[in-house]
């Protein structure tokens, strides 16, 4: 028996077993993660009509790979009001968004009461939208800036009406990587650890992968199998998606040139696929992918594009083209274009709409 059909057997290998997985042909790996993929999902892909908002680019932190914070690389410090975010959100609404997706730099200069009054009072004003908000990092840098514990914020997350949490800040867990790309933030076991208690709590989460800088092929799979371990002990299974993060190269400290090729981010789509049997949904992000790629990747292994964005700030400034979001007619036409069925989803992967 071959290695697939091992791993399909439920046979558990290492790491540096699995990093094998890269050496087979990108159609066996494809086709085999596809048949996952239609086994999960037929031809759907799912999308989302949502906003991304960024309070504010003002870090604590110095992530190499970063070019949204305010740093020599990008020297426009801002910081939102409560209603700068009240306006974009009632706009984004008006535009269709069921979800905003709000994330910030770690700013020393909000306070802990500014956070969740800020939720608060988006949910009070719109009590159907979906808030997925702070990343585990966020969760960290507030734990402790304002010296709680990672359970009280995410309490204090909760009852003011965040309902989910994305899956930033993971980047890659591999501890000596870790440190060369953002010494100083989440350490890989506390970003670990955040989303299973969020997970108790019987809330859900995503989790990213930022990947095709310094890291191996070998630092992905030990991310990837890290992330599988913590799904297995989750009480609800409470990652929907992975998301593997293309690095985008420009204005940021992180001096590489030279991007994966397609063929290599494929092939970790699909091995992303086949490793993470418990995890229910692939995310082929467009706006790090670009939507051709994309929706390639959705033959591969994934099963999501991600959603309509309106404005993206945090790829889009390290050079991809996805400042403006795309339009959520272009995205229909493109998914059926490619043959599949345009899903549009809740936050949670509720079906609402077939296009
Ligand atoms: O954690 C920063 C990444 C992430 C770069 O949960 C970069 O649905 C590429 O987590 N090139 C934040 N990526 C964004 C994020 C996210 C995005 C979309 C959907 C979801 C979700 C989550 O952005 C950070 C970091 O890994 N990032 N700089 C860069 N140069």
């Amino acid at each position: 028996m071959g290695l697939l059909e091992q791993i399909d057997s439920g046979v558990e290998f290492s790491a540096s077993e699995l990093v094998k997985l890269y050496d087979y042909d990108l159609l066996e790996l494809g086709e085999f993660a596809d048949q996952k993929r239609r086994k999960l999902h037929s031809n759907k892909v799912f999308f989302n009509i949502n906003r991304h908002i960024n309070p504010s680019n003002i870090c604590a932190d110095v992530c190499k790979f970063c070019a949204f914070s305010a740093s020599r690389k990008n020297p426009n410090p801002y910081e939102m009001n409560l209603d700068e975010i009240l306006k974009h959100t009632q706009e984004a609404i008006k535009n269709g968004a069921k979800e905003v997706h709000i994330v910030s730099s770690h700013s020393p200069n909000y306070t802990y009461e500014w956070y969740f009054s800020m939720f608060k009072t988006l949910k009070e004003s719109f009590p159907s939208l979906h808030i997925k908000a702070m990343t585990a990092a966020e969760v960290d840098y507030c734990s402790r800036r304002f010296g709680k514990s990672y359970q009280v914020v995410l309490e204090d997350m909760a009852k003011n009406g965040v309902d989910s949490m994305p899956g930033g800040g993971a980047e890659i867990f591999d501890e000596d990587i870790r440190k060369k790309l953002c010494h100083g933030k989440v350490k890989s076991h506390e970003w670990l650890e955040i989303h299973s208690l969020w997970h108790k709590m019987g809330r859900y989460s995503n989790a990213t992968m930022l990947f095709g800088h310094i890291e191996s092929r070998l630092h992905r799979i030990d991310h990837i199998l890290r992330l599988k371990h913590t799904q297995n002990t989750s009480c609800n299974g409470g990652f929907n998606a992975f998301i593997p993060l293309l690095y985008q190269t420009q204005n940021n400290f992180l001096k590489i040139q030279q991007s994966p090729s397609a063929q290599e981010i494929l092939k970790t789509i699909a091995i992303a696929r086949i490793l993470l049997d418990n995890i229910p949904h692939i995310k082929a992000y467009w706006a790090t992918l670009g939507l051709n790629l994309a929706l390639v990747a959705q033959e591969f292994g994934a099963d999501d594009i991600d959603g309509t964005i309106q404005v993206e700030s945090i790829q889009s400034r390290a050079g991809a083209k996805s400042s403006n979001g795309i339009s959520q007619e272009e995205l229909i036409y493109k998914i059926k274009d490619a043959g599949f069925r345009a899903i549009e989803r809740d936050s949670l992967y509720r079906e609402l709409n077939e296009f």
